[in-house]
């Protein structure tokens, strides 16, 4: 992996991580509407999967979509305003954290429904194949939704079609407040590959260049024809579910310290510099520079409109 790629990756990370902690802020003050479900700790995937795309390969994402869309390329500043609810947002205020879309970066969907974004994948799938446009699209969801039955219809059918879509589990041992260990009989989701006749894989989902290497080999296999994948990533949430559920099992203090020395951003950072492809200067510098956007995306959003209440029906269907 050449030496700018791996910066571009840890920019990545570190875009995420200062998103959330002033998401998680704006939150706390009052200024966000709606939920809020941190992506932090499970940065990696994000940014090591959609690096490994083109910018007009379809991703669909989740209720913590934040790290997706950026990692796909959005626009902090009007992701910002989103969760704000101010027009000027990417759902002009009307979707707020859960929903960002956008597709000219091949956004379809985020989508406050877990599991939602399953069969909506197979459906971009299916449009690739009919229209023959090469485009992959990765499908992101939890270890939650793949013990719904959607997880099974969308697979069959996506290994049945041979689609070229990428199904990324982010197994974060838990959902909301149940934990794989209660829910799930098998060690491994991504074993469930077999099946349907797909390419099965387990991977460290905290090692960035893990992910965006075998991302990457499922990506070509897709667009040389060899249909769907199921990757499944083992990863941790650092924080709680969401700003409303906390998180409150006794174990979780004995997770977090396991979890803490695995971080994907200290990781990746501290093998940059060990690698010395980056100095701390240059890091310093990096991270004064996202900082900045992300103080002008807020001031952006901050003087930015709320939607008119008299255009409230605009934008949505509605009957
Ligand atoms: C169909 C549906 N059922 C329940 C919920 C409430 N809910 C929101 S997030 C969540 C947990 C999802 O867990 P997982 O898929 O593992 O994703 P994670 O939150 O861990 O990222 C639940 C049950 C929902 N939004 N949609």
């Amino acid at each position: 992996m050449d030496k700018s790629l791996k910066i571009s990756l840890l920019k990545g990370l570190y875009k995420i991580r200062f998103f959330e902690q002033r998401a998680k802020q704006l939150y706390q003050e009052g200024l966000m509407v709606g939920a809020l479900h941190p992506y932090i700790g499970e940065e990696a995937i994000a940014v090591g999967a959609c690096a490994a795309v083109n910018k007009d390969d379809y991703i669909f994402s989740t209720h913590r979509g934040h790290g997706h869309c950026i990692a796909k390329g959005a626009d902090i500043k009007f992701m910002i305003a989103e969760l704000m609810g101010k027009e000027t947002g990417y759902c002009r205020g009307r979707g707020g954290s859960m929903h960002i879309c956008d597709r000219s970066f091949g956004i379809l969907s985020s989508n406050g429904i877990v599991g939602g974004g399953l069969t909506l994948a197979v459906g971009a799938g299916i449009s690739s194949i009919y229209k023959k446009d090469g485009r992959v699209t990765l499908c992101f969801f939890g270890d939650g939704a793949a013990n719904l039955g959607v997880f099974h219809e969308s697979l069959n059918l996506a290994g049945l079609w041979k689609l070229p879509v990428i199904f990324i589990c982010e197994n974060n041992q838990i959902a909301a407040t149940t934990s794989c260990s209660e829910s799930i009989p098998v060690d491994n989701i991504g074993d469930r590959a077999v099946s349907y006749n797909i390419s099965g894989s387990v991977i460290d989902g905290n090692d960035i260049e893990g992910v965006y290497f075998k991302v990457k080999e499922r990506v070509e296999a897709a667009r040389d024809g060899d249909g769907a994948s199921l990757i499944e990533c083992k990863t941790y949430r650092q924080g709680p579910h969401c700003m409303v559920i906390s998180d409150t099992r006794s174990e979780k203090k004995d997770e977090d310290k396991i979890w803490e020395s695995v971080d994907p951003v200290n990781r990746y950072e501290k093998k940059l510099l060990q690698e010395k492809v980056i100095n701390l200067k240059e890091i310093e510098n990096i991270k004064r520079e996202i900082l900045n956007i992300l103080d002008n995306a807020v001031i952006f959003a901050k003087n930015s409109k709320f939607p008119d209440p008299e255009t409230l029906k605009d934008y949505v269907y509605s009957n």
